[in-house]
């Protein structure tokens, strides 16, 4: 590390120790001879892959900002399927500590608007095969996702969503009350609340993953061909030449770069800024918070639109909570008080075991929210400068369609069809991608 790292009470991973050992990969050896084998290796064979850069080139083919899980990834998807590895990743602070260290890992597809629900599909398809692709266990773990309806209205949006999902192969199906709580027997079903459950959207391929582990495998995929990280660097300026990127400036100097890539998640305006260009976005943090470890409880993901909470399990027993985004903007990352006491009453409205539980950790992550709620990716007004933005509370379950698509579009210079809905240009021709209801837990 060159520099302290900017966000809030997280410590970066010491450079070349990978969180996930070997001996956690998928059907390496039976679980003794692998506990002993990995156990006196310290189980960290790929080690020398991730040794940092110590200084910069003077060139490369392509620049991204941000190793976010989605700039890796972009780099990673142009080294392994366009052959482009002259790439420099730069980082102001460390690898993976944004948005992708502190979201609570939610992958799912059941979107509402055709363009929405075939993109996040194809994100599901490629996290399936991940854990192979990238030589990493990333824990995919199916869970089944339940969006909770407490109104008509929230039952009729239900609905619409199972329709589209359903056209477009997606496995999702509006349930009653009784088969939610024969399905999640932990959830209270009693009638005698403010908000009794009429039913919930079931969609079975609803996943967690272990987030550090994607941003590390795609870092550690892209580096061992020949992709440069520089965590520690912060881009300070966009350098151009007439409408045209060809470099940035950086707190250790100026580079060159044929194209650029933005992947700033929570700063995307004040970058894009630099360009020269304008993005309609709002910033606004995200908290969330865990309890302490209980055994196996809760094995669904559970989400309360109009409770404005949500929660899973995580492999390690800590109950992982989160709710909307902060009642106001701001570039911060830190916790509040009343993030914790609003979702908690919620919460034991739910599930009231959690009254004997503890929270062991809250933090905070800073959230790009667009007007429709859906991302902005692609071509911008700027020539070579591709942007990967408006990422709000909902693109850790993008991280791979985002890197494989977006690396198309930077390798053929043109905006790939998956893509199109999600250019930037739709704000200035009125054809938003409303996702507003299923984005997230509701805002
Ligand atoms: P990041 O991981 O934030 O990476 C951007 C990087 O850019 C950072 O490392 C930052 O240091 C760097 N950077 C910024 N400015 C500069 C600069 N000037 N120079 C160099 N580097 C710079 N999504 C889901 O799909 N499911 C969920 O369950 C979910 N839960 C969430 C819960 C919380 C509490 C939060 C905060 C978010 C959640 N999200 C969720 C959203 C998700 O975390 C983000 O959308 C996603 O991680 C964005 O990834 P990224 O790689 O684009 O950004
Ligand atoms: O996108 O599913 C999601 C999500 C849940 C919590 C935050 N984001």
């Amino acid at each position: 590390m060159r520099k302290q790292a900017e966000w809030g009470n997280f410590r970066p991973p010491s450079p070349g120790a990978p969180e996930v050992p070997d001996a956690a990969r998928r059907g390496v050896d039976p679980l003794p001879l692998a506990l002993l084998k990995y156990g006196l290796n310290a189980g960290y064979r790929d080690a020398p892959q991730l040794r940092w850069q110590p200084e910069f080139k003077k060139n490369y083919d392509v620049i991204v900002i941000g190793a976010g899980g989605h700039g890796l990834a972009t780099a990673y998807y142009l080294a392994s399927r366009h052959g482009i590895t002259n790439i420099a990743v730069l980082d102001k602070a460390w690898l993976g500590g944004g948005n992708t260290a502190r979201n609570t890992t939610i992958i799912r597809a059941n979107y509402l608007t055709p363009e929405g629900v075939a993109f996040y599909k194809e994100s599901v398809e490629l996290f399936r095969g991940l854990s192979e692709e990238l030589d990493i266990n990333i824990m995919y773990s199916e869970r089944g996702h339940f969006t909770l309806a407490h109104t008509d209205a929230a039952m009729r949006t239900a609905r619409w969503r199972a329709e589209v999902n359903k056209h477009l192969g997606v496995d999702s199906e509006v349930i009653d009350a009784d088969e939610v709580g024969r399905l999640c027997p932990t959830l209270n079903m009693s009638e005698d609340v403010r908000y009794p459950i009429l039913g919930a959207l079931y969609h079975p391929p609803g996943a967690l993953a272990r987030h550090d582990a994607v941003a590390w495998g795609y870092a550690k995929g892209a580096m061992a061909r020949g992709v440069e990280v520089h965590p520690g660097t912060e881009v300070t300026g966009i350098l151009k030449q007439g409408n045209r990127a060809v470099g940035v400036e950086t707190d250790r100097g100026t580079i060159y770069g044929g194209k650029i890539v933005q992947a700033v998640a929570g700063s995307s305006s004040r970058v894009s800024a630099r360009a020269g260009f304008r993005l309609p976005i709002k910033t606004i943090p995200l908290q969330a918070c865990v309890s302490e470890p209980v055994k196996p409880i809760l094995d669904q993901i559970v989400v309360s639109g109009s409770l404005h909470v949500y929660i899973s399990q995580s492999a390690r027993g800590e109950m992982v909570m989160g709710g909307t985004t902060d009642p106001y903007g701001l570039y911060s990352s830190r916790s509040t008080f009343e993030f914790k006491e609003g979702l908690m009453a919620h919460m034991l409205e739910l599930f009231p075991f959690m009254s004997e539980l503890r929270v062991l950790r809250q933090w905070a992550g800073i959230a790009d929210m667009t007007p429709d709620f859906s991302p902005v990716m692609g071509l911008t007004p700027v020539e070579n400068y591709y942007i990967d933005a408006g990422w709000g509370t909902w693109g850790f379950k993008a991280t791979p369609v985002c890197g494989f698509r977006m690396a198309e579009c930077v390798a053929t210079g043109r905006q790939p069809d998956l893509l199109r809905p999600f250019a930037l240009d739709r704000f200035h021709n009125f054809d938003l991608v409303g996702e507003k209801g299923a984005a997230s837990v509701g805002h």
